[in-house]
């Protein structure tokens, strides 16, 4: 439906996060630690859109084997991630999943804001880790 975000890897989310919002006069709307992601992060919002907005996604290693703290020691800061905003992430994995892109979670995890979250592997996607976000306020309970 949109770019949900851009997720940012970066040694020191307070540095970086003065950096976003003296550069594009953005606002964290949400902080975050995701032990399961092994992050520490923020997002700062861009738009709104259909089915939820569109934030940077600063991200922080909670460790160094982490996927951000991987992602850190081998390629330095800069875009770890791209997410997509999907009406259900269920299904989109299901659908993508079935064109024979692996997908590195066999079931939706938590995600920043109450998301419901699934990542893609880069290598079957030109490179670009991916990740499908269905925003919470879609989630039903
Ligand atoms: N973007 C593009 N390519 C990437 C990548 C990234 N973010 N991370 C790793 N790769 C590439 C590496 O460059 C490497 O390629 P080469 O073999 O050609 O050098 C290959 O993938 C393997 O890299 P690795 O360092 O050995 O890393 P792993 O295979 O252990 O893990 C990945 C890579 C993508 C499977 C892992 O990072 C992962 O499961 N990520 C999903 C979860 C995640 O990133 N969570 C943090 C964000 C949380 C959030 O957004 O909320
Ligand atoms: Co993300």
């Amino acid at each position: 439906m949109r770019i949900d975000h851009i997720g940012i890897a970066c040694h020191d989310l307070e540095e970086k996060i003065a950096l976003f919002e003296r550069t594009f006069e953005l606002t964290v709307v949400a902080r975050e630690v995701n032990e399961e992601q092994g992050v520490k992060e923020a997002m700062l919002h861009i738009a709104d859109g259909e089915g939820g907005g569109s934030y940077i996604q600063l991200l922080e290693p909670l460790s160094a084997d982490s996927p951000v703290g991987k992602f850190l020691a081998r390629r330095g800061e800069g875009v770890h991630h791209v997410a997509f905003g999907v009406p259900d992430v269920a299904q989109a994995m299901e659908r993508i999943g079935g064109k024979g892109v692996r997908l590195l979670d066999e079931r939706p995890r938590h995600g920043s804001m109450g998301s419901s979250i699934a990542f893609l592997h880069p290598k079957d996607v030109g490179g670009m880790l991916t990740e499908l976000v269905q925003a919470a306020d879609t989630l039903r309970t």
